[in-house]
């Protein structure tokens, strides 16, 4: 299943068609204006994966002259913070947009060259999908400073499939060992490997993500107010940011109101909660009677095929995604209300562990044993140890290329302009 030369061009024009739609739908002002101090102004993401893309598809793979070396230090992330970028003489929207072309002329030329079997950085086209999968990454995080713009909306997309009520409870994953992690899926990120088998006790798990009445019925219920439910750091957190309700929720009357891209509606029940924090996630998992999954009981519920033992690629099998199995790529600019992907259901009847939100992990981020840096400790080893959360199955900000049952992603948890969701597991009695 080595992608071949074809298709890898593809996902890079694929990656670069989202990026322009999401930098082309502003106005240069707009693209240089920082919207929120915990994002990039969007003309830094927008240069940034081009130069992602040059130190190592034109420089690295290529072996070729820098484009642009005197721009490195601007668009390295660890140099300079998200909130002092707006200060750094960054290239203008044009210059940005030149660059990056550039640099994938090169790129695409280099790929007509190179030999995907010639080092293990291209084996199976790896470099190229990783930063297929970079690209795409940003695309998301572009996507949550569009969620965190104010002003007239800009961006629109069909609404996703309805929902189906008779999607509700738990389902038991029955105890015993499965395998986490890979070692052949050729675009996966050192932070997925390698493969392991874990042996984990028999559970019950949410079919579906905590919804936005559940979430609602727990403030109803004085959730915020309640110290009982959060961890001594949740309530410390509580306290000093003043949460009462997921970000972007107001409250009107009786009844909240949800900003969602410029535009305000009211909450639609069955649609699972975005834009918590892990600590919110938490609380309500404890007063509900439960809590979050570890990440292994996540990925078990994700890829443990009953019938043969196997580890597959998603809860539905092994075939790459398609708009019958989950809410991903932008296709949709929300998460789906709960039943709405019969056909990406686990075979023991998990829904939407694929696309629609990322869902919070008890697990601390870490590496998995005889974890081996591959090929940038800056991508996930640096971060190993640090005041992180799992997250766990994309959202519908998430390309299909950068999701799979045994990606990755992790950040703090306090953080929730991600589209960050969850829910819940429970020992069996
Ligand atoms: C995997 C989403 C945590 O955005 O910080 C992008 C991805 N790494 N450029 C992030 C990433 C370098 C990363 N996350
Ligand atoms: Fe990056």
């Amino acid at each position: 299943m080595t992608p071949d030369k074809n298709v890898i061009a593809a996902e890079l024009e694929r990656s670069r068609a989202r990026t322009a739609l999401l930098t082309d739908a502003v106005d240069d002002d707009d693209l240089v204006q920082q919207h929120s101090p915990l994002m990039s102004p969007l003309v830094w993401d927008l240069a940034h994966v081009g130069n992602q893309e040059e130190l190592w598809l034109v420089r690295d793979v290529g072996g070729r002259e820098p484009v642009r070396q005197d721009i490195d230090h601007l668009y390295d992330a660890f140099k300079h913070a998200r909130r002092d970028r707006p200060a750094l003489p960054l290239l203008d929207p044009a210059e940005a947009r030149r660059y990056i072309a550039q640099v994938r002329d090169k790129a695409l030329d280099v790929l007509d060259r190179v030999r995907l079997d010639e080092r293990p950085l291209v084996a199976g086209g790896f470099a190229f999908g990783m930063i297929v999968q970079h690209e795409q990454q940003h695309d998301e995080t572009m996507l949550a400073t569009h969620q965190l713009r104010a002003g007239e909306p800009v961006l629109t997309a069909a609404p996703p499939p309805p929902g189906d009520r008779r999607v509700r409870g738990e389902a038991l994953i029955p105890g015993g060992p499965f395998t986490m992690g890979t070692d052949t899926d050729p675009w996966a990120l050192d932070n997925e490997r390698p493969a392991h088998v874990v042996d984990l006790p028999a559970f019950l798990i949410d079919v579906a993500p905590v919804t936005n009445a559940g979430y609602a019925a727990f403030i109803d219920a004085g959730g915020y107010d309640d110290p009982r439910w959060w961890s001594a750091k949740g309530w410390a957190h509580r306290q000093e940011a003043g949460l009462t309700a997921p970000l972007h929720w107001f409250p009107d009357g009786g009844a909240w109101l949800y900003r969602r891209f410029g535009r305000v509606s009211p909450l639609i029940p069955d649609e699972p909660v975005v834009h918590v924090c892990f600590h919110e996630a938490e609380a309500y998992a404890k007063w509900a009677g439960k809590r979050l999954p570890t990440e292994a009981e996540w990925e078990k519920a994700a890829r443990w095929d009953p019938e043969t033992g196997r580890s597959r690629r998603y809860p539905w099998g092994d075939d790459p995604p398609g708009p019958q199995h989950a809410n991903l790529g932008q296709r949709h600019l929300a998460p789906a209300p709960v039943g709405a992907y019969p056909a990406g259901a686990s075979p023991l009847g998990v829904h939407q562990l694929i696309g629609d939100v990322w869902e919070w992990t008890s697990t601390d981020w870490h590496g998995y044993p005889g974890f081996r840096v591959f090929p940038y400790a800056e991508y996930s080893e640096v971060f190993f140890g640090g005041d992180y959360k799992v997250l766990r199955g994309g959202s519908f900000g998430t390309d299909a290329a950068a999701c799979r049952g045994t990606f990755r992603n992790w950040d703090h948890p306090v953080r929730r302009q991600i589209f960050s969701g969850f829910r819940c597991v429970r020992e069996l009695a």
